[in-house]
């Protein structure tokens, strides 16, 4: 059985904590975005809790009520600073699932008609 544990060394960890930069898009008291590394297209931004969470399944009710409304946020600044005709907004939980950094993101990714995602 996977260890499904919190690792505080995870690479969002140190960018929460200041010990790696991250292109940051917004920050409030309890969530931060910033543009993601590897973009799957053109705005890929992603949007984590401060709460130490792995993932959807063991974040607390509040943890997740506060990063849904920093997406809405996030989502509709991205949409319109990529003048974008629709959003893609998706989130991984473990290996199996397709999770590679174990802490809760959302995944934002402004899209225009008829251009496919990057893999
Ligand atoms: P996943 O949902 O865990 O599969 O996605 C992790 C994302 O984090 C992925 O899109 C990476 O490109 C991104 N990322 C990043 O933005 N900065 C990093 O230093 C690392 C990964 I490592």
């Amino acid at each position: 059985m996977a260890d499904t544990a919190y690792d505080p060394n995870n690479i969002f960890g140190k960018i929460l904590r200041g010990e790696i930069p991250a292109h940051k898009v917004y920050e409030d008291e309890h969530t931060l975005a910033f543009m993601d590394v590897m973009p799957q297209g053109e705005g890929h931004t992603l949007v984590i809790p401060k709460a130490p969470s792995r993932g959807l399944l063991d974040a607390q009710p509040e943890t997740l009520a506060a990063l849904m409304r920093s997406v809405q946020t996030v989502a509709r600044a991205v949409k319109a600073a990529f003048d974008a005709d629709g959003l893609t907004i998706f989130q991984f939980n473990e290996p199996a699932g397709g999770q590679t950094v174990f802490h809760l993101h959302m995944h934002i990714i402004p899209r225009r008609e008829g251009v496919p995602l990057k893999r």
